[in-house]
């Protein structure tokens, strides 16, 4: 038995938000789906206004098999997924999370889209979004909101520019 603390982590706060939500869910079959998955290097820029923003993580599966990101939820307003192909973003319906790997969102790539948030984020704060999967649990993840230009790779800021928004 291979001991996961940062996986357990997880699985706690999971397990805290579905208990949250009144728990309408029992079906037990989901702890053998096979995919293992945590979050980290979560974060949103500083928006220039609450009509849009962006938030990037990185989803990391231990797990044997892969699973899919369909969807994400924010009581900040809506968000969307969207990837940049090309240098133009578009909307996907979901993302894989190969097994043994990782779904990156990172700028000048893939990118939760946040828009009609109720106000606008401001440093220091954070937003907490709900991740959906095919076939594990949700996992609730709060993004916290760092400087407008703050990024932990290099790379272009890619949002403000002729992509559509
Ligand atoms: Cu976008």
């Amino acid at each position: 038995m291979r001991r996961r603390p940062a996986l357990a982590a997880v699985a706690v706060i999971g397990a805290l938000a579905l208990a949250g939500c009144g728990g309408s869910d029992s079906g037990s079959d989901s702890a053998g789906s096979g995919a293992e998955l945590s979050v980290g290097t979560a974060y949103m820029p500083q928006p220039v206004s609450a009509s849009m923003a962006a938030g990037f993580l990185t989803i990391t599966n231990e797990g044997d098999s892969a699973d899919e990101l369909t969807s994400v939820t924010s009581e900040a307003g809506e968000v969307t997924v969207h990837e940049t192909v090309g240098g133009t973003m578009k909307e996907v319906d979901r993302l894989e999370v190969p097994a043994h790997g990782q779904l990156v969102f990172k700028s000048g790539g893939n990118h939760l889209m946040f828009e009609k948030l109720k106000q606008q984020p401001k440093q220091g704060q954070s937003v907490a979004v709900e991740l959906h999967f095919a076939h594990s649990d949700p996992l609730t993840v709060k993004l916290p909101v760092k400087a407008a230009t703050y990024q932990p790779t290099t790379g272009h800021s890619g949002h403000s520019e002729d992509s559509g928004h």
